[in-house]
């Protein structure tokens, strides 16, 4: 871990690790479980522009609810995935229910502790890479060998590249998603722009597909995969943020509203009306496949307008 440095330090909260920034910038707090960003403030614009839930748990091996967590090598529940990504994790059919039944929802690098790569400290920005390899998750059944890093470049606003190394000898597909939880001081006066016209598939409507008119708003329980790749403009009462994404033609669209609410662990009954979730993503037919020794990266970047 860190010795002191200029802008950084090592912090513990409760069971995880972490890496406290403190710039004349910015503020950031990095856990390395999940190389999860659990934290980001402006300072120069007095805005917090990640949601951390009031009832985070920092408990190893379960993801902390709130911030960006990292959902790979698959995204959601694995047996809703393409067949490509079902059948790498399973030769046979019986295989594939047993995984299917037992496979964690978003995967597992959520939930594993990431290396720390390396560390920059300029005056503008802080550059923190943090690493994830096959002998870091020796048995979550993963057959492959791979690594994956997950670089933050944080100044004014706050950049994740997300890069997944195949070093297998085998081709590798993924589905991955950065679950970014956004707040909002009024959830009925959120609007979500950049998704006009664009076809989506409703988790709540048996995956049925459909098309989106107008700017996205919050007004029930929203699940919503979308197919997309355009600047993403979120409208609170409080702040409009901006999300830029490369590499990514889906984006997921996430509010549990209240009975979900009320089963959701880690998360007040009443969260839904200070939070959503907008989630740069590769997922169904935006899969991504890597070729033996290639590399892939998805990007995001989350800032004020
Ligand atoms: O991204 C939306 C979603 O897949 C929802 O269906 C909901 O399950 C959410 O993710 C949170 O999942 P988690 O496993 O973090 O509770």
């Amino acid at each position: 871990m860190l010795s002191r440095r200029a802008f950084c330090k090592n912090i513990r909260i409760d069971e995880l690790d972490g890496i406290q920034i403190d710039h004349p910038k910015f503020r950031a707090t990095l856990m390395l479980q999940g190389a999860q960003l659990i934290q980001f403030y402006n300072k120069s614009a007095d805005q917090e522009l990640l949601w951390l839930s009031p009832d985070a748990e920092f408990k190893m091996a379960q993801s902390i609810r709130g911030g960006i967590p990292i959902c790979w090598p698959w995204f959601g529940n694995l047996d809703k995935n393409p067949a490509k990504i079902q059948q790498q994790m399973a030769s046979t059919a019986d295989d594939l229910t047993a995984i299917n039944s037992s496979a964690q929802a978003h995967g597992f690098a959520r939930s594993v502790e990431w290396r720390l790569k390396s560390i920059e400290e300029h005056c503008q920005r802080v550059v923190i890479t943090l690493s994830l390899n096959s002998n870091d998750y020796p048995n979550m059944n993963w057959p492959f060998k791979c690594e994956v890093d997950a670089t933050f470049v944080f100044s004014d606003d706050v950049s994740l590249e997300l890069t997944t190394h195949n070093t297998d000898n085998n081709e590798l597909a993924i589905t991955q998603a950065l679950h970014t939880y956004l707040p909002t001081e009024n959830i009925q006066n959120t609007h979500v722009f950049g998704l006009e016209n664009s076809t989506y598939i409703d988790a709540l409507l048996n995956w049925r597909e459909k098309k989106q008119t107008g700017a996205v708003r919050f007004n029930s329980e929203t699940d919503r995969l979308y197919f997309a790749n355009k600047t993403i403009r979120a409208v609170t009462p409080q702040a409009t943020t901006l999300i830029d994404s490369a590499h990514s033609a889906s984006c997921v669209v996430w509010n549990p509203w209240i009975d979900k609410s009320q089963r959701l662990s880690q998360f007040p009954d009443n969260g839904y009306l200070s939070m959503f979730c907008i989630e740069t993503a590769n997922v169904m037919h935006d899969m991504k496949t890597i070729a033996p020794g290639s590399k892939d990266s998805m990007t995001l970047r989350l800032h004020l307008a």
